[in-house]
């Protein structure tokens, strides 16, 4: 028998589901994982999810928020992909003790092999990037399909800042932000990491000696 407490759980379980249904959240773009921990290098991946009001993808560009930085592209055969580059307010530690003045701004896909067909498939544009350390912060990833009529932009942010990460009402105004508006930018939540990225250390391995 249920208890009303499981009772009104369902009803809230139905009237999200029906909130999210009847929003076309699911179909917009999005990352394919929407939290990440903070200050990793992590890999991400932009889900293409439907064409331009019929009409099928045949390009993708993402601009990358602030703080992001030392962005790479994964490989892909099938389009062909460009960089554009901005300065950064300030140098920042790359790799192997090198500084970076600046940063990857916008990533762009186009001239694809085939296109994205409007409807009933999708496709994830990957990349790799260094997230800044600050657990709780939501970044915003612009996006737009370019369509071989028109485009469809996700570049859309809330027009009243959220409440912060794990305040009670967070949930639901990530919610009414994503219903709000026909064209969402893809968030990304950076959390607080369980541990850190290489626990082990990044140090070069000790040579073997030789036998
Ligand atoms: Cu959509």
């Amino acid at each position: 028998m249920k208890t009303p407490h499981s009772v009104v759980a369902a009803a809230t379980a139905a009237a999200l589901v029906a909130t999210l249904a009847a929003a076309p959240a699911a179909a917009h773009n999005t990352l394919t994982a929407m939290t990440a921990p903070a200050g990793y290098v992590q890999d991400l991946e932009m889900r293409v999810t439907h064409g331009c009001k019929g009409s099928p993808v045949n390009g993708v560009k993402i601009k990358i928020p602030e703080g992001v930085t030392r962005v790479s592209v994964g490989m892909n055969r099938d389009w062909k992909v460009e960089t554009k580059m901005r300065k950064l307010p300030k140098p920042v530690p790359g790799e192997g003790g090198t500084m970076l003045t600046e940063t990857v701004d916008e990533i762009i896909w186009s001239q694809p092999k085939s296109v994205i067909p409007a409807l009933g498939t999708y496709e994830g544009f990957r990349f790799r990037a260094s997230l800044p350390n600050t657990p709780g912060a939501i970044l915003f990833f612009k996006t737009i399909n370019l369509c071989e009529k028109g485009e469809d932009p996700y570049i859309d942010l809330p027009k009243t800042p959220l409440p912060a990460v794990g305040a009670p009402d967070f949930g639901q105004k990530l919610i009414d932000f994503m219903a709000a508006t026909p064209g969402p930018a893809p968030y990304l939540i950076l959390e607080k990491p369980a541990k850190p990225q290489y626990p082990w250390g990044t140090a070069t391995p000790t040579p073997r000696k030789a036998p």
